[in-house]
Parts: C-alpha cells; sequence; structure tokens
C-alpha cells in the first residue's frame, strides 16, 4: 500500500446499540441484513470498547482520541450546553481535513453548542459548532432525541427557523414558559407515557427533557428523523463524488435511544417492538448508504467502519414495551450489564469494519478502544501526529485491517459515574466506587461496588465469578496502571 491511502471514510455511529443487537453478533430476532452483509464483507471484533457507558463521554473520546477523564464537562450534556470541544482540539475530521478529504457530520451531536459565553440564542448563527471543529458541513440534531430544543441545526443555523416564532429553550426545574404543553398540565396530548423522567415539555406527543416554547416549523417530526439524517448522508456522498474528492463522513443515527419512534415502513418490522423495529430502520439507513455507494462506484475505494456509543437499555424512560416485548433477546449479548455499567454491557460494543484494505475478513479479537481511531487513521493517511493532543489514541491501523490480531495492551472506560474499569489481556479490573449496584429505573446492574473486582474474560465473559482475592497482585498492579494513566500528561 502506498504511504499515503486515501480512501473515503464512513463512521457509521449508533446510540445505545448493544453488543448482542445484531445478528452477526449472534442475536436472530432482529433482521439486520445490511449490517450482517457488511460483516460478512468485512471484519468483525469482539474486543472493542467505547470509552464510556454513557453518549457524551464516548463521542468525546471518538472524535478526539483522549479519555473522558481529560475533561470535566465529558457527562451527558443538556440540550442547551455550550460545546465542551475546544476549536484548538485535534479532532478526526480536522485529520482528514490535512489529508484533503471533504468532511461531514451527520446526525447526534451531544457535545454542546456554541462557545459558553452565553446562553445560546436559538434564533442566531451559533458561534461554535460542528463547522469549528474541522466538519466542512454539519446536520445534526443538539443533543439527543428526548432533550428539548427538537430541532436540526445545519451549519450554525436552526434549520426552517421563522423570525416570527422564535424559539426559547430552558432547563430549569419549574417551567418558565406558561403558554406550552407540558407533561403535567397536558397528558391528554401524550402519544407515548414516560416510564421515568421525560416530563417537562410536551413536543409531538412526547415528553421530553427541558422545556421548549416557538420554533413550529423547524420542530422534527420523530417518525422523519431516520430518513432525514440519511438523506443527508446521502446528499453529501453525493456531493463529494463531484467534488471528485475523498469524504470523511461521520453519521451519527440516532437509534435505538429513546424515544424509539419508527418511520411508518419499520412499525412492527420485529416482534420486540419499537425498539427492534429502529433497529431494523437503522439497519435499512446502512443499507441504503452501501447501496448509494455501490451506485456510485465508491464501494471499491470506501473504507466502512461500523459502531455504537455505549451498550444497550431497555426501558430508558418511556413506556414503548421495550422489556415487556423483549421475550429471549439479549440485547447485550453475553456480557453482564448494559449502559451505565461498568460491566461490560456497558461499553464492549459492536464493532465492524469493512474496507479494501482489510488482510482478513472474519472475525478479529483485536483488543481496541475507540479512542485508537485518530492515531489509527493518521497512520493510514500517511500523516506524522507526534505532537497531537490526541494523547490517549494509539495506532491500531494494523488491527483496523485485520494485520494486527492482538491490538492494545489495555484499555480503560467509565461507567456513568465515572468510576473505572481496566482491560489488560484477559483480565477486567473494577476499581472500587461508590455507588448503588442497581440501578432500579433502568432495570440494569452497574457493576458499582467498594470491593475491587477482577473477571478473567477467557473463562468468565458474563462477568459472575469475582476472582480478585485470588490475584492481589493482578488487583494492585491494575489498580497501579489505572493511576498512572489518571495522573498521565495530556
Ligand atoms: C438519561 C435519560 C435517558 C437518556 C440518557 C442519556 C432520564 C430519566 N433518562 O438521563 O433517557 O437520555 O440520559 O443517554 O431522563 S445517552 O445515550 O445520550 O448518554
Ligand atoms: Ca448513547
Amino acid at each position: 500500500m502506498s504511504k499515503t491511502n486515501q480512501r473515503n471514510v464512513i463512521i457509521v455511529y449508533a446510540d445505545d446499540l448493544g453488543f448482542g443487537d445484531l445478528s452477526c453478533y449472534g442475536s436472530h430476532q432482529i433482521p439486520t441484513p445490511n449490517l450482517d452483509r457488511l460483516c460478512g464483507e468485512g471484519l468483525r471484533f469482539t474486543n472493542a470498547y467505547s470509552t464510556s457507558a454513557v453518549c457524551t463521554p464516548s463521542r468525546y473520546s471518538i472524535l478526539t482520541g483522549r479519555y473522558p477523564f481529560r475533561n470535566d464537562r465529558a457527562h451527558i450534556l443538556p440540550g442547551d450546553a455550550g460545546c465542551i470541544l475546544s476549536p484548538d482540539l485535534d479532532t478526526l475530521p480536522k485529520l482528514f481535513r490535512k489529508a484533503g478529504y471533504h468532511t461531514g457530520i451527520v446526525g447526534k451531536w451531544h457535545l454542546g453548542l456554541g462557545d459558553g459565553s452565553c446562553p445560546i440564542d436559538w434564533n442566531r448563527e451559533i458561534n461554535l459548532t460542528p463547522l469549528d471543529l474541522g466538519f466542512d458541513e454539519s446536520f445534526i440534531f443538539p443533543a439527543t432525541a428526548d432533550r428539548v430544543p427538537c430541532v436540526y441545526v445545519e451549519g450554525r443555523k436552526v434549520a426552517n427557523l421563522d423570525a416570527e416564532d422564535p424559539i426559547e429553550v430552558s432547563y430549569e426545574e419549574e417551567c418558565p414558559f406558561d403558554d406550552i404543553p407540558t407533561y403535567h398540565r397536558n397528558p391528554e396530548l401524550l402519544e407515548m407515557r414516560s416510564s421515568h423522567g421525560h416530563d417537562m415539555s410536551i413536543v409531538g406527543g412526547i415528553g421530553r427533557i427541558g422545556y421548549m416554547r416557538g420554533g413550529k416549523k423547524a420542530v422534527w417530526k420523530d417518525e422523519e428523523l431516520a430518513e432525514t439524517f440519511l438523506s443527508r448522508a446521502l446528499r453529501f456522498i453525493r456531493d463529494s463524488r463531484e467534488r471528485q474528492q475523498p469524504f470523511f463522513l461521520y453519521y451519527a443515527l440516532h437509534q435505538p435511544h429513546v424515544p424509539r419512534v419508527p418511520s411508518p415502513r419499520f412499525r412492527g418490522a420485529t416482534a420486540l417492538g419499537p425498539r427492534g423495529d429502529v433497529i431494523a430502520e437503522l439497519d435499512w439507513c446502512v443499507g441504503q448508504v452501501l447501496e448509494e455507494l455501490e451506485r456510485l462506484e465508491l464501494l471499491g475505494n470506501t473504507m466502512i467502519l461500523f459502531s455504537s456509543d455505549n451498550g444497550p437499555v431497555l426501558d430508558d424512560g418511556y413506556e414503548d414495551r421495550a422489556y415487556e416485548l423483549n421475550g429471549t433477546h439479549r440485547a447485550a449479548g453475553p456480557l453482564r450489564g448494559g449502559k451505565y455499567s461498568k460491566f461490560d454491557g456497558g461499553t464492549r460494543i459492536p464493532f465492524i469494519v469493512s474496507s479494501p484494505d482489510l488482510a482478513h475478513r472474519g472475525v478479529s479479537q483485536a483488543l481496541i478502544s475507540q479512542a485508537d481511531l485518530y492515531a489509527s487513521f493518521a497512520h493510514m493517511l500517511g500523516l506524522e501526529e507526534g505532537q497531537s493532543s490526541a494523547v490517549d489514541s494509539q495506532d491500531m491501523y494494523a488491527a483496523l485491517i485485520g494485520e494486527d490480531p492482538v491490538g492494545r495492551d489495555e484499555l480503560m472506560v467509565e461507567d456513568v459515574t465515572c468510576g473505572k474499569m481496566l482491560r489488560r489481556g484477559n483480565w477486567a479490573y473494577l476499581s472500587p466506587s461508590e455507588g448503588a449496584p442497581f440501578m432500579a429505573d433502568v432495570r440494569i446492574e452497574t457493576g458499582l461496588s467498594m470491593d475491587p473486582q477482577l473477571y478473567n474474560m477467557d473463562y468468565d465473559i458474563g462477568q459472575q465469578t469475582n476472582v480478585a482475592w485470588d490475584y492481589e497482585d493482578v488487583v494492585k498492579e491494575m489498580e497501579e496502571r489505572i493511576r498512572k494513566i489518571l495522573s498521565s500528561e495530556g
């Protein structure tokens, strides 16, 4: 391969998709033919991790190559948060841009908007957006599908703004607007009830986090989110093709995060209710991207990387019967815990690479962190990255293309409370930290304990037998490694 490799790169990043949700990872209850095809032609990783069991910190890491502990604002953000990425950080899109690529983001952002010097005015240009962080084009929603404002942001502005109907947003506990529908004032407007939280503004028949007023024309329709983002992603690919420029697309899907509202064609697509249906829809979106690449004769020159920001959750706050209809489906596969957990269910995620440069197809057990993409792509692009701010990123390009079956020696992840887990070889070490062992509202085991926990992942993938007391030297060493990482410069 030549030193500079200018493959197009698409990262498809799902939201809350579990290690066991796809057929190619062992589930057969949700049809995912397109991801199975991607997998069949590609390399499926079984030891790939996001850096956190929730969204914002994982997204921080995948884009910057830094562990979330390096930014004290890398926690689940409200929809009106300022951007937690400073414009002088090195980012994945900046890296691609340096190599002459056209760069774009479509989908979920959740890293804050605006420079934080004043509250965001949603009716004006926003002064810090993905456009300031390396993306040439940006079509996003600000936070999550369950947080206001429920609008798209295109470039620096809310799409479809209407000066006559300005948008106001508040994350105060008490609703400051007395003329908007809210969960408690207008239960008759609800089309989906909340099981916990999500009891502030009602937008489109759904209770949300935060209050929002105005912007009627700008508000998204939940059942159109998938197709809207998809059409933008396809448009970006077509435009790049016309420019005859290599491209980098970060396509951050909003599925299967709550609220789960599939487009009509996927309603009832599975027996698992809306959660299964939106995963089928997600798979279809990936299929549409593959088809378009094929049609434009780009597939043979494009690397596609599919993954998820954190593990799965069934009941994340809405009564959509995900729990009741789940049957024998195991969203986290054989792993213990799920979203929010320090157990592997929180951060070990599907990770599929399809690339014309693959040396090996099938399954890879290489240990790899999403934070590694920065250094790995720097390698692929032939860029020297000695001084970059991506201090936690390791060059795993050889693992990504199936040349290296081993990957990292170790990696660190966080649960929702920022407790740490270190994976090293076969060992998973859960450092002691405070918190309840079980989150009752989401019905997930957190893995939090004041006792050290050590699991041998070769024999005990389900983390059932804590062997910390039998291997006190390993525990000591792992704790020491965590301390070293936490005190390392960056
Ligand atoms: C929680 C929300 C949950 C989800 C999560 C963030 C409640 C009760 N729960 O606080 O629904 O939005 O935050 O998910 O509000 S993430 O995938 O973006 O990290
Ligand atoms: Ca998520």
